[in-house]
């Protein structure tokens, strides 16, 4: 057993934090109350090489795997939970390609998604299709005449669909096959009878865009079928279990950036003649906050480990992603409390944490979804 970083992990650790300082800290409360998404800090990801983390360097990529994916979102995440979500995402696109796609849509998509000119995104839920996400009805009927899908129908809840270049959608080639009946097809931004909907306002993660999508008589060229016809719903559930890690990982990192930030504050403020650092039964929130942060981090990190070293992850990326988002919910709830009066208003970064988390306790599948996968998989 090793449970240290590799001498590289940890030099990407260190850009990663000095990128999260410099880049993303100084945007994190503008993009939130601004409801802004940062294309600024997405141009500078994409410079630095982290729009392509995961992605192999002949398709355009860095190199590196899920484990390194983790440690970038968890650096994010410690400072801006919207900007770690944001690449977190975007990296779903160009894995499902990479798994799934034949090699001319590895090597049209994969560079541009790499090198950051484009925003990828993945769209599965629909309004009668969230947690039970075979019930979806957008259909995608393939016109032999033109050799051409139409789509129609309407996607939700979808994080970067209104910003990004070309979206991995789920839809019913033959609906009489229900889940069986299911593909992935590639939709680029513009493709005529494609239209974003409501852009939604949410309760956090107001730099990251939440739209729904419309689909009105959509026409998309057969090449842009992902895999096999009928596969779309394992190969949606694949992709779910790997941006799943990436939750877990933004997770963490909101909880880490809301435990320095009570650390920074226990240790400045004054309150019956010394610093609350002092006081036992604040210490004590602290060591429930860094102990729960130390076990989300390595389960993260473990199905990143598995994922990365080829082995099945269901289960502990499921794991991972439930105990995290909890852990970033606690301690988020812990670090409010430490600030007191302070931690509520939005001059500290602390509400915003508190917003950000909840998110992760939701999507890319909810806590009851997870239960379900874990106890599936450990009852057999
Ligand atoms: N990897 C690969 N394939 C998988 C899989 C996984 N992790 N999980 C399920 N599958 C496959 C199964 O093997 C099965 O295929 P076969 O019929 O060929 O055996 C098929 O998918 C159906 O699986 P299952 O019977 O488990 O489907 P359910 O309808 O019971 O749903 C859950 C499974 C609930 C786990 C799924 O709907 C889910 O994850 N829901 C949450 C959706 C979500 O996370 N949405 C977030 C937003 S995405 S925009």
């Amino acid at each position: 057993m090793d449970f240290k970083f590799t001498e590289a992990q940890l030099m990407l650790q260190n850009v990663a934090k000095e990128f999260a300082e410099k880049e993303v800290l100084p945007l994190a409360d503008i993009i939130d109350r601004e409801h802004r998404y940062p294309a600024e800090t997405f141009a500078k990801m994409a410079e630095i090489g982290f729009t392509g983390i995961g992605t192999p360097v002949e398709y355009g990529g860095s190199g590196g795997n899920d484990i390194d994916k983790a440690i970038i979102v968890s650096e994010l995440a410690k400072k801006c939970a919207s900007t770690a979500a944001i690449l977190s995402i975007h990296t779903i696109f160009a894995q499902a390609i990479l798994k799934f796609g034949n090699e001319e849509q590895k090597k049209q998509y994969l560079p541009l998604m790499a090198e950051g000119g484009w925003l990828g995104a993945f769209a599965l839920t629909e309004p009668n299709a969230g947690s039970d996400a075979a019930a979806a009805r957008t259909t995608a009927i393939l016109d032999e005449a033109t050799g051409e899908y139409v789509l129609n129908g309407t996607k939700c809840f979808i994080s970067g669909g209104g910003k990004a270049n070309a979206i991995i959608v789920f839809a019913l080639t033959d609906p009489s096959k229900g889940l069986k009946g299911m593909s992935g097809i590639i939709v680029e931004k513009g493709t005529p009878g494609f239209t974003i909907g409501k852009i939604e306002n949410k309760m956090g993660l107001h730099g990251s865009e939440t739209v729904e999508l419309i689909f009105d008589n959509c026409r998309v060229p057969k090449a842009n079928l992902l895999g096999k016809e009928g596969r779309g719903f394992g190969m949606a559930m694949t992709c779910l279990d790997g941006a799943r890690i990436g939750v877990g990982a933004q997770a963490v990192g909101i909880a880490e950036g809301a435990l320095e930030e009570s650390v920074k504050y226990m240790h400045e403020r004054v309150q019956f003649g010394k610093p609350i650092a002092a006081l036992q039964g604040v210490g004590w929130y602290v060591a429930d906050m860094a102990t729960k942060i130390e076990a989300a981090k390595w389960l993260v990190f473990y199905a990143a480990w598995l994922k990365s070293t080829g082995q099945n992850h269901t289960q502990v990326a499921a794991m991972a992603k439930y105990n995290a988002s909890i852990c970033a919910r606690e301690v988020t709830n812990l670090a409010l409390q430490i600030h007191g009066g302070y931690g509520y208003m939005n001059d500290y970064p602390l509400e915003r944490m508190y917003r950000d988390a909840k998110i992760t306790e939701i999507y890319e599948g909810t806590s009851e979804i997870h239960k379900l996968v874990i106890s599936r998989s450990v009852l057999g």
